[in-house]
């Protein structure tokens, strides 16, 4: 039985008894302990808000004893830099992008498929369900472990250079990407000057035009003041992307089976607020960008599939890279959740 599973049952076996947070607490397997949990965008977006909602359940299941120091602005470091110290064992917890993952689970670039899930509903369904667990407990091998998804959304672009109405006009723009081999790809191919750079040092490349563009979600655009620096937002929702709630291995072999539940519980507590939270935010995101100056405009349809033409290769690669399987079952889990 892996890792998560057990937990669950834990969870669910401390819920019988009455719930963790309640009676239990203090005679439950709990020390007293400090965990850093580093997150990359500031403390105002829904990456930090959703943190805050972890730090307070942890402190309320563990009746005060798990507290967590939360990080946020890449403080502790960039995604990578995150990751790598998890692994380690210097670094307890994170959340961040799974992009950034794909050079230690090759797997991960699966939900870098551009165009892959159609709305959110597709994204909750296959993260929340067995391919999504399957790429969890993968990072475990590398010494990981993965608790849930968040959702980071649904990504456009902006750029500095002009309004991108057809696919020729990506041509030249120096535009940065997550870290990852389909990012890459999939903007060479569109045809934009794709260069690899982390989250951390993307505003000072915007602002001294070490770069002309970006893709994020709305929220991130807006929270990170991308729109002090670029000028038009085109909507392509091109990929959705995940974020995912990381633990250190080595800290977690450490924990009561008791406090893994706790983390656990707190860990789903903050995904079901953060989705929420998120998908609110960013239809006022959209406006507050516009209200802010930014020049913003749809990609038709007709171009969107034009994109989509140009990019199949790319889709085939990422097919080829996870292994048939794995791809044949995540176009079952989306085929399933678009029929329901
Ligand atoms: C924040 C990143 C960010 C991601 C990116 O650390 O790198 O563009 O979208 O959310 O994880």
């Amino acid at each position: 039985m892996n890792l998560i599973r057990r937990t669950v049952l834990a969870l669910a076996g401390a819920a019988l008894l009455g719930g963790l947070a309640t009676t239990s607490a203090f005679a439950a397997d709990i020390k007293p302990r400090m965990i850093r949990f580093g997150y990359g965008l500031a403390e105002d977006t829904n990456q930090g808000r959703a943190t805050k909602v972890f730090v307070e359940e942890m402190q309320k299941l563990s009746g005060g004893k798990l507290k967590v120091k939360a990080f946020g602005s890449a403080s502790l470091g960039s995604d990578v830099q995150m990751q790598n110290a998890l692994m380690g064992g210097a670094q307890e917890m994170m959340v961040g992008s799974t992009a950034t993952l794909v050079g230690v689970i090759p797997e991960m670039a699966l939900w870098d498929t551009p165009f892959l899930f159609a709305n959110e509903k597709e994204a909750d369904a296959v993260l929340d369900g067995p391919v999504g667990q399957k790429l969890l407990d993968k990072l475990q091998e590398k010494g990981l472990v993965g608790l849930v998804y968040w959702e980071n959304g649904f990504r456009n672009l902006t750029n500095n250079k002009r309004s991108v109405t057809k696919l020729e006009d990506l041509g030249g723009i120096k535009l940065r990407v997550m870290q990852n081999n389909v990012f890459l790809d999939t903007f060479r191919t569109l045809g934009a000057n794709a260069i690899p750079l982390s989250f951390s040092e993307l505003f000072t490349a915007l602002e001294t035009q070490a770069v002309d563009g970006q893709e994020n979600p709305f929220n991130t655009i807006l929270t990170s003041k991308f729109y002090e620096v670029q000028k038009y937002l085109t909507v392509t929702n091109h990929v959705y992307s995940p974020w995912v709630v990381l633990a250190s291995k080595k800290w977690w072999d450490g924990l009561s089976k008791d406090e893994q539940a706790i983390v656990m519980q707190a860990a789903v507590a903050s995904r079901e607020f953060e989705r929420k939270d998120t998908r609110e935010e960013t239809a006022r995101a959209l406006k507050a960008l516009e209200a802010n100056g930014m020049t913003v405009n749809a990609l038709s349809a007709e171009e969107l599939d034009r994109m989509r033409e140009k990019i199949k290769p790319i889709t085939e690669k990422v097919a080829q890279d996870v292994g048939t399987e794995l791809w044949t079952e995540v176009q079952q889990e989306i085929a399933k959740a678009r029929a329901n």
